[in-house]
Order: C-alpha cells, then structure tokens, then sequence
C-alpha cells in the first residue's frame, strides 16, 4: 500500500511493465536446386554463422524441410530473411527464407 501525500494511505499501485519484443524467427526452407554450398555462405554472411554451425543448419533445413537460423526483433528478422532470398534470386536460385513469431 502506499502512503499519499495527504497521509492517507491509498491501495492504488501502479505497475510499470515495459512489455519484451516478441522475437521472430527466421526460418531456412529446403529446395532440390539451391547448392548447398550457396546456402552455407548466404548463412555465414548474413547470419554471421562460422562455418560448422552454417553447415548444420543447413543440412538440418536439407534433411527436415526446414531449420530456425536465429531470432531476431521483427524487423531485424525481415530484413535478414529477405537480404538472403535476395542475394539467391540474384543468382537465380529458389532459395526461400521466412520469418515467423516465437510463441
Ligand atoms: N537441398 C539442396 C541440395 O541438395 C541444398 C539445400 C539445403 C537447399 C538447405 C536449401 O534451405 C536449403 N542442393
């Protein structure tokens, strides 16, 4: 309870929440064309993964259909999931990454 300046006391509480961002995720969809080289330097590049983690991704995506690279804010997460089908459509390919909220 908290004491006003009237010296009453009154049971009015104020809670001052700052609400987390939701993540997002970004998702690594497989395809038949995309090599896998191509996808393992698209994912050091713009996901900053080193070379071993970048393969494990990638052939999780290969092998299950698809894998989470990371979480990132929404824009965050939009912004890396389109620089990356991007930088493969440039190069003709039909690699696809998406973004969905966490839960
Ligand atoms: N399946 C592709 C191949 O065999 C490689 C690949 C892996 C493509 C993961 C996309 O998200 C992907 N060349």
């Amino acid at each position: 309870m908290n004491e006003n300046d009237t010296g009453t006391t009154s049971r009015i509480q104020f809670q001052v929440k700052a609400e987390r961002p939701r993540l997002h995720k970004v998702i690594l969809v497989n395809d038949d064309f995309t090599p896998r080289e191509f996808v393992v330097t698209v994912l050091k590049a713009e996901f900053r993964l080193g070379e071993e983690q970048a393969r494990r991704v990638m052939m999780t995506a290969h092998r299950r259909g698809v894998c989470v690279v990371a979480v990132f804010t929404k824009d965050v997460a939009e912004a890396k999931a389109t620089n990356a089908t991007d930088a493969a459509r440039k190069k003709g390919y039909p690699l696809l990454l998406t973004t969905e909220p966490e839960e």
